[in-house]
């Protein structure tokens, strides 16, 4: 054989047993599966976190504003909406993000990010019937987006300034449809005219919950939703309504049973600082928001046979800014698996909990992004876990 002839047989060896296709690189990144995931403990593979870049202050109906945010930032609301939040706060949040990042890496868990929103929500929202100065962030995927097996649902939100909060989610979930098995679904746009609010709605510390919102057009948050394989259990909220719930029992059909519960709290928007499972049969809740009467009835009906564990009281200190969550955001934790958990690094009363409970917590430093109103479960959407649809609640 000629010498020229010799030179390539490594290139004919390699293109015969395809030695190319476990190149380092590519056995690094795994092949590319398709995503699904069902419930908030199964082990984690793929996630994204938000960014808190871009963050702006919600321009928002002053009603919204006293139903959903807490009363000592209503002025901070006023005075500076549509304008950007303290820069030296987004960047301390920002590089905890970047640091949740990094550990959740090491953990073995693949990490997708959505663009950087530039300055999209300085620019003003208006459609034919309203006009905010600006739009939040793209800093909590959970309120934007619920990842139901093979399904991402872009959620009808109800604030207005969170109306073009998907645009930087739009190229990561298109490469998700195209090449993960995702299937992609828009909810219906609602309109969110003025006549969408509740007429003479009054702010009142003491009353039983009365939504802001009526129930003219469906709308929800997806992080009002939590989910337990088969069954989802929801809260209405001042941005979740019956209609909105209605249209996605509708939507998942007979494989999905949506369970409505009203917790004790008259300013709810997002059930994950209320009630968060960790493993089939264990759920932490809000000592506050469930009362020990709802315990009861709930473990004699959908939750027969799961212990309910009530939280420690949050020891964030008063001087603390939180801008939009109270400080049961202590709970808003992330499982990695039935063992593993996410909790924030100076947490004492959390981390004890958890190590009591048998598990392991991984402390990473979010104070600062509790800030913006959400901790790692509000930060995150699990699109892919291991595990099928499987039943744990006892739902006919
Ligand atoms: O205090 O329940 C939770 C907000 C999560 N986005 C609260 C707020």
């Amino acid at each position: 054989m000629h010498i020229s002839n010799l030179r390539i047989l490594p290139f004919l060896f390699a293109i015969i047993f395809d030695v190319s296709a476990s190149t380092p690189h590519q056995e690094c990144i795994g092949p590319l599966s398709h995503l699904s995931s069902y419930d908030e403990w199964s082990p984690l593979r793929e996630v994204v976190v938000g960014r808190v870049e871009g963050a702006t202050v919600a321009d928002e109906p002053f009603v919204m504003i006293q139903a959903t945010i807490p009363e000592n930032q209503w002025e901070f609301f006023r005075r500076n909406a549509g304008q950007p939040f303290p820069q030296v706060q987004i960047d301390a949040a920002a590089r905890e993000l970047n640091e949740f990042v990094r550990i959740l890496e090491a953990e073995g868990v693949t990490v997708r990010r959505p663009d950087h929103p530039g300055d999209l929500f300085r620019q003003a929202i208006e459609t034919a019937e309203w006009k905010t100065k600006g739009g939040l962030y793209v800093a909590m995927p959970r309120d934007n987006l619920l990842a139901i097996g093979n399904k991402i649902i872009e959620a009808p939100m109800a604030w207005r300034s969170r109306y073009h909060e998907g645009i930087p989610y739009q190229n990561l979930l298109q490469e998700y449809e195209k090449h993960r098995g995702v299937e992609l679904i828009k909810s219906p746009r609602p309109k969110l005219a003025d006549t969408n609010y509740v007429r003479g709605w009054k702010y009142s510390e003491d009353s039983e919950f009365r939504s802001v919102t009526n129930d003219d057009e469906p709308t929800f948050d997806a992080a009002d939703f939590m989910r337990f394989g088969r069954d989802l259990v929801v809260q209405e909220s001042h941005v979740t309504n019956a209609k909105g719930i209605r249209w996605l029992q509708d939507y998942l059909g007979k494989n999905f049973r949506i369970h409505t519960i009203q917790f004790n709290d008259n300013h709810p928007m997002h059930i994950d600082a209320t009630i968060v499972p960790l493993r089939p049969g264990l759920v932490i809740i809000n000592p506050e928001r469930v009362p020990e009467s709802l315990v009861r009835k709930l473990q004699s009906g959908l939750f027969k046979g799961w212990d309910f564990v009530k939280v420690p009281r949050p020891i964030i200190p008063d001087s603390h800014t939180l801008y939009m969550t109270s400080k049961w955001i202590n709970m808003n934790v992330l499982s990695l698996d039935e063992k593993r958990v996410m909790v924030e690094a100076q947490d004492e009363p959390m981390i004890k909990l958890f190590k009591d409970l048998g598990m392991e917590p991984i402390k990473c430093p979010f104070r600062n992004f509790n800030t913006f109103g959400g901790s790692f479960h509000c930060a995150t959407l699990d699109v892919h876990r291991d595990g099928k649809l499987e039943q744990h609640l006892d739902a006919p």
